[in-house]
């Protein structure tokens, strides 16, 4: 078998976003495209970890979306071009995101390719995405990716060996050139590291109680995960993981677990027979939505609920060093910390900013109020992890979701949170949104909004306090009088225009007026914040096109 050197152009838009690179599957289907990506993902890595992939072992796998296996083959034939030595495939070209995160760091590979848009639509006219992992399990630092656009914009050529395609469907070892293939089991190795950090005994003690769970995986990857994990391991009823069938185009539904795409989990959870507990995960595995009867739990008092009852789970036994969030994310967190005396750091959006403050132990638990939340066992979010946790925190307190919630915010206070996006935007106009509210925030601060005081307003900034790296422009914060807060950014996962997303967060002490609405609690600052921005004149939207 032969080696080519082929020749190629720079594509011009190859600069990965806040999660890899996302694009429509017909951009990813021009001639080269996928060959210019990976090609330059291994010509930066030299300068960028200080090393290259030759001789190495890498990760494969994705979340089976409409072109996974077309892509997954031509990067086989790239990886052995460039000399790679060996490469562990997931069976069926299928590896969650974090479940390649724990393959990765399990057989200390040097990194990984993980082919997925995640919570984006899949199929013929949705979306692709590649990422790549590095030898710590998470994604690339900015550093890295900014490397491989770079190099994406000087590539010459590609390097591919001439071969057919590798049959994925078996276990086992075979050459392809001189690069050893290993199709290995997904779940295996990720069931097995949820077995060291929960105790299975006692989750198996809670389904033969009777406990009942829901887990929609919404046709995307984590089907398998959860019939292994919850039914074989856990012996929950055969049935207890619906939608489990992972499809190239998720069953036509889009991956993203929210209130409005998993709408039927949440009528099944408030139904007459409802079950006790349900939870989704999106396209690739790592977000998680939490659903208790009595009705959703937002992300970010996920987070917090976690942190404050992370010894329940015998790997925080000892209790957590610190905990993040991203800087949207409800400071629901912070109060919890303050209470542990323990840091919590605030990182840009983005879980690639978790990595280096993980590997440091500054940290031990974070997440995303887009329902992400992971640990230190990998270096992505995890969603059947969180479900896990969830289950754990039930079994450990003894009583049902909504009772944990609303004893929590009893003891913190209540912070109400809700998310605006206004998705598909002409981008010009959302960047002059942006920028208008840049060049006013000299005057915000001091000033007020709607008659309440601002106390702050700035251009979120990130230094990271293990390296010293700087991420800056990471959104505008206005944080106002009797802790309310917005936050404004764009989006850097989407792949039609851009997206405007308004992040907004009321404090409420009073457990008198914990049961209010969100949407009701969150009006008057909901008004000012559009106001403030001008949106609908800068936009042409009286108002979002989803709420989150
Ligand atoms: C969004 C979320 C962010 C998340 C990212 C990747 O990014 O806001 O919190 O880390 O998606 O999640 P953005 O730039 O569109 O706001 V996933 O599950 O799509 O990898
Ligand atoms: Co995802």
């Amino acid at each position: 078998m032969d080696i080519r050197t082929v020749p190629a152009t720079p594509f011009p838009d190859q600069r990965p976003g806040t999660s890899g690179l996302r694009k429509k599957v017909d951009v990813f289907r021009q001639p080269g495209y996928v060959e210019g990506f990976v090609q330059s993902i291994f010509d930066a890595l030299p300068e960028a970890v200080g090393e290259g992939v030759a001789g190495k072992t890498l990760v494969l796998g994705g979340d089976g979306r409409f072109f996974n296996n077309e892509a997954l083959q031509v990067i086989l034939r790239l990886m052995a071009g460039n000399g790679v030595g060996r490469v562990l495939v997931g069976r069926s070209g299928l590896l969650s995101t974090p479940a390649a995160s724990a393959v990765i760091r399990k057989y200390r590979a040097f990194g990984g390719v993980v082919l997925s848009a995640s919570h984006n639509p899949g199929g013929p006219d949705g979306d692709f995405g590649i990422k790549y992992n590095v030898a710590n399990g998470g994604p690339a630092p900015e550093r890295v990716t900014e490397a491989i656009y770079r190099a994406s914009r000087a590539i010459s050529q590609y390097r591919t060996l001439e071969a057919g395609p590798v049959p994925l469907e078996r276990l086992g070892t075979s050459r392809f050139g001189d690069m050893t293939i290993e199709i290995i089991d997904p779940v295996a190795d990720y069931a097995e590291l949820m077995e060291r950090i929960f105790d299975f005994d006692r989750l198996a003690a809670l389904f033969r109680g009777g406990f009942r769970l829901r887990f929609d995986a919404m046709h995307a990857v984590t089907g398998p995960y959860a019939r292994e994990i919850f039914e074989r391991r856990l012996g929950a009823p055969a049935g207890t993981a619906v939608n489990a069938e992972p499809l190239p185009d998720f069953g036509g539904r889009h991956p993203d677990p929210n209130p409005t795409n998993a709408a039927d989990l949440v009528a099944a959870l408030t139904a007459a027979d409802a079950p006790d507990f349900g939870a989704a995960s999106d396209g690739d595995g790592d977000r998680n939505m939490i659903v208790g009867r009595t009705g959703v739990v937002s992300p970010s008092d996920s987070l917090a609920v976690l942190a404050a009852n992370a010894r329940l789970v015998p790997w925080f036994k000892d209790g957590l060093p610190g905990v993040a969030r991203s800087m949207p994310t409800s400071r629901a967190v912070d109060r919890v910390a303050e209470a542990l005396g323990i840091p919590c750091y605030e990182t840009p959006t983005g879980w690639k900013y978790f990595g280096s403050l993980l590997d440091a132990g500054n940290i031990a638990l974070c997440g995303e109020e887009s329902a992400g939340t992971g640990s230190d066992h990998v270096r992505e979010k995890d969603g059947v992890w969180a479900v896990l946790f969830w289950l754990s925190v039930i079994a450990g307190r003894g009583e049902p979701a909504g009772a944990i919630v609303s004893d929590h915010w009893r003891r913190y206070g209540r912070h109400f949170y809700r998310r605006h996006d206004y998705e598909g935007v002409p981008a010009d106009r959302a960047n002059a949104l942006i920028d208008r509210l840049r060049a006013a925030l000299p005057h915000l601060a001091g000033g007020s909004v709607a008659g309440i005081a601002v106390e702050r307003a700035d251009d979120f900034s990130y230094t990271d306090p293990t390296d010293g790296s700087v991420s800056a422009h990471q959104g505008i914060r206005i944080e106002l009088a009797g802790g309310a807060r917005a936050v404004y950014r764009l989006s850097g996962t989407g792949t039609e225009g851009a997206t405007l997303r308004v992040y907004l967060e009321q404090f409420e002490p009073d457990p008198s007026r914990h049961a209010r609405r969100p949407a009701e609690a969150l009006a008057p600052l909901a008004a000012a914040a559009a106001a403030l921005a001008e949106i609908p004149e800068m936009l042409g939207r009286t108002g979002p096109s989803t709420v989150a």
